[in-house]
C-alpha cells in the first residue's frame, strides 16, 4: 500500500523522534562522539592536518561495486557527492604532508544492503593519508589511533561501556595480519565474516587482488595483480574497519590501471592532469565513524549511532 507524502513526512518525523528518545541511540550518539573527538586528539598529536570535507566535485572515487550516482549538472559541467575524497586526498597531501578530514560520504547503495546491520548511505569516515609513508607506516599508525581511541573511551565512557554490557579488550600490537589469498584459501568464499567471527583482536587483510579493489591501489612491482592494500577487520563478527594502501602515482600506471578496470581516461582527466604534473606517493586509510562506534558498542544494527540513519532503500530526514 504506498502512502501519500503527508503520511511518509508524518511517519518519518514519528521515527525520529522515537530513535533520539531511545536510551540505546542516546548513549551510541555519545560515544561516537567521543570517538570522533579521540581520534582528532590523536591525529593532530601526530602532526596530521585537518582539512575540511569535500561534499560536491567532479571527481569522486569509482568504488568497486556499483551504486546508484546521481550527476548534478550546474556551470556547464557535472558534479557528484562525494562516495570518498580519496583523490583529494592525493592532491591536498603534495603539499600539506599528513592530513585528514571527517569525511561525510554518500553511496547510495542498494536495498539489500539494509539487511547487514553495517551500512548506511550517508556515513562518516575519518580519511588520513601520508605524504611518501609507506603502506607498513600507515598500519603502524592505525594500530595506535585504534589503541589510543579505545583506551580514552574505556576511561571516559565508562558509564557507556556499562550501559552496553560491553567489555573491551587492550588490544596489543602488531595486530595479526592474513593475505587475501590465505583468507580465502582458510575460510572460503565468506572468509571476511568468518575471520572477523573468529578473533578476538583486529585483523588486517592484506594484498588484495586487483580484481577486488580500485585502480588507485598501488600494484606490488614484483607481484602482479596484487595490491599494496589493507583492510582492518573488526573482531566479534562486526567486519570491516578501514580499508586503504599505497597509492599509484606515475601517470603511465595511472593510465594502465584505469584501463585494466574498464573504465575511461575522461571520468578521471582531472586526476590524470594532476598525474601529468608529477606527484609524490602516498598512503593512507579510512575509519567508518559509525562501524567503529557500533563495534565499541556492542550494537546489532549501525542506525542506532546515526541521530538521522539513512538505511539504504528508505527516504530518511
Ligand atoms: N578511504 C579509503 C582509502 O583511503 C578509500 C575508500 O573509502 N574507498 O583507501
Amino acid at each position: 500500500m504506498s502512502m501519500n507524502i503527508e503520511e511518509y513526512v508524518q511517519n518519518e518525523i514519528e521515527y525520529s523522534l522515537k530513535h533520539l528518545g531511545d536510551e540505546k541511540v542516546r548513549h551510541a550518539i555519545k560515544v561516537g562522539s567521543d570517538i570522533r573527538g579521540y581520534i582528532s586528539e590523536f591525529l593532530r598529536g601526530k602532526g596530521y592536518i585537518e582539512i575540511p570535507p569535500v561534499i560536491i566535485s567532479p571527481l569522486t572515487d569509482p568504488l568497486n561495486h556499483p551504486v546508484y550516482d546521481p550527476k548534478i549538472s550546474a556551470y556547464g559541467g557535472d558534479l557528484w557527492l562525494t562516495k570518498s575524497m580519496i583523490f583529494h586526498k592525493q592532491i591536498a597531501v603534495q603539499s600539506l604532508k599528513k592530513i585528514f578530514i571527517m569525511s561525510p560520504n554518500i553511496r547510495l547503495e542498494v536495498e539489500e544492503k539494509s539487511k547487514t546491520g553495517r551500512h548506511l548511505y550517508e556515513f562518516t569516515q575519518v580519511d588520513i593519508e601520508a605524504l611518501e609513508k609507506t603502506r607498513e607506516e600507515m598500519m603502524d599508525l592505525a594500530e595506535d589511533l585504534i589503541i589510543y581511541t579505545i583506551k580514552k573511551i574505556k576511561e571516559n565512557d565508562a558509564d557507556e561501556l556499562k550501559f552496553f554490557k560491553r567489555s573491551l579488550p587492550d588490544f596489543k600490537k602488531p595486530f595479526r595480519k592474513i593475505t587475501y589469498m590465505e583468507a580465502e584459501k582458510k575460510y572460503g568464499k565468506d572468509f571476511e565474516r568468518e575471520l572477523s567471527m573468529e578473533s578476538k583482536e583486529p585483523v588486517w587483510l592484506i594484498d588484495i587482488p586487483l580484481e577486488a579493489r580500485e585502480f588507485y591501489d598501488r600494484e606490488y612491482d614484483d607481484k602482479p595483480g596484487i595490491l599494496r592494500d589493507m583492510d582492518l577487520i573488526w573482531p566479534e563478527g562486526y567486519q570491516e574497519a578501514s580499508s586503504g594502501g599505497e597509492r599509484e602515482y606515475e601517470l603511465p600506471r595511472i593510465i594502465e590501471r584505469i584501463h585494466k578496470k574498464g573504465q575511461t581516461e575522461e571520468q578521471f582527466k582531472w586526476f590524470i592532469e594532476l598525474a601529468r604534473h608529477g606527484i609524490k606517493m602516498s598512503a593512507g586509510f579510512g575509519i567508518g565513524i559509525e562501524r567503529f562506534t557500533r563495534y565499541v558498542c556492542g550494537l546489532e544494527r549501525i542506525e542506532d549511532t546515526n541521530p538521522f540513519p539513512k538505511v539504504p532503500g528508505k527516504v530518511s530526514l
